[in-house]
């Protein structure tokens, strides 16, 4: 979409000094983008107007910095809302009733001489709370309501328009469910606010899940939460230093880890493609992005 309109230089990481010349760093207006975007590369970059995130969540962009330099900043959110919902539910489910060792079953032909064992946990008879109640957590809580589960919850203030119980700390909210799903936002104010209170507050028959960011977690807390059945079971799709998983993760069976794949559909990460392409044209005809950052 973007090489029909403009002229591209594709480089394969943001050391602009290698890739490009002096006059072509002056030439770049815009910046669409999956990585790293600070000062430097802002600075490196006098005529720039515009980076366009791939993803909603653009922690990994110093968008207080773009401000002052009037460069607009533009993430992705909405057209993944309904899939990243999806995939936490299928997750849930997984964790608790153990799909993953339930096909291993199957394909090692255990199947043929034994029958796999009932699973431990259920879903059934729990309550769940959503640690952010943004668009994807609103969109979770809805599937979480036809599963016949009540949803609790956790931000900084009430969310509009939501009825379900509000917790004014995210320790009061672990304390008052069985299943904690952890949807935030990455960056200093979220980061290892689930730690070793949190999940013993969740409880031994407790089951956390992470599709937020990796940074929200304390992880060596969750790992000795895990190895020591202070909780039941976790699910994450996010870490901390993606993609290089802890081996104490790895020995973990009561632990399922995904390789950040929430949106990762063909059609919705075609949709977010889309977005950021948009964003840019956008800007450049009309001097409007379409999804500006707050
Ligand atoms: P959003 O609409 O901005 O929702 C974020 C929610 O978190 C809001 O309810 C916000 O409420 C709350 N929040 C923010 N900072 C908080 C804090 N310090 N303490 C407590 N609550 C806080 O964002 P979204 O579109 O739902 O996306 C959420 C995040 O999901 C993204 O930023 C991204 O990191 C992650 N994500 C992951 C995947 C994946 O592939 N796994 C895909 C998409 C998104 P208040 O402002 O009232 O606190
Ligand atoms: C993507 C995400 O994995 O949107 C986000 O914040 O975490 C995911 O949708 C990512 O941004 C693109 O790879």
């Amino acid at each position: 979409m973007l090489r029909s309109q403009f002229n591209l230089i594709e480089i394969p990481d943001c050391d602009l000094e290698a890739h490009l010349t002096a006059q072509q760093r002056a030439a770049i207006r815009g910046v669409a983008c999956y990585t790293t975007i600070d000062q430097n590369f802002i600075d490196a970059l006098p005529n720039l107007e515009i980076v366009a995130n791939y993803g909603v969540g653009y922690e990994r962009v110093d968008a207080a910095y773009a401000r002052t330099r009037n460069v607009v900043v533009t993430n992705t959110p909405d057209v993944l809302n309904e899939e990243v919902a999806d995939l936490t539910l299928g997750l849930l489910i997984s964790v608790v009733r153990e799909i993953p060792k339930a096909t291993a079953f199957v394909r090692n032909g255990e199947w043929k001489t034994s029958s796999f064992p009932h699973s431990r946990l259920t879903l059934r008879n729990r309550t769940v709370g959503i640690y952010g109640m943004g668009r994807i957590g609103r969109c979770i809580a809805r599937r979480v309501e036809a599963f016949g589960l009540p949803v609790a919850y956790h931000s900084r203030r009430p969310a509009e328009g939501v009825d379900y119980a509000y917790f004014p700390t995210l320790l009061e909210l672990a304390s008052a469910v069985d299943v904690l799903i952890s949807i935030v936002p990455g960056g200093p104010a979220t980061e290892k606010t689930v730690n070793a209170e949190v999940l013993s507050a969740l409880g031994s028959e407790g089951v956390f899940i992470n599709v937020g960011r990796g940074s929200v977690v304390d992880e060596d807390a969750l790992i000795s939460a895990l190895r020591t059945g202070t909780i039941a079971a976790a699910g994450i799709d996010v870490i901390v230093d993606e993609p290089n998983v802890p081996e104490e993760m790895l020995a973990l069976d009561n632990l399922t880890v995904l390789p950040h794949i929430g949106s990762a559909s063909v059609s919705t990460r075609t949709a977010m493609a889309d977005l950021v392409a948009r964003n840019i044209i956008s800007w450049f005809q009309d001097g409007a992005a379409i999804t500006p950052v707050p």
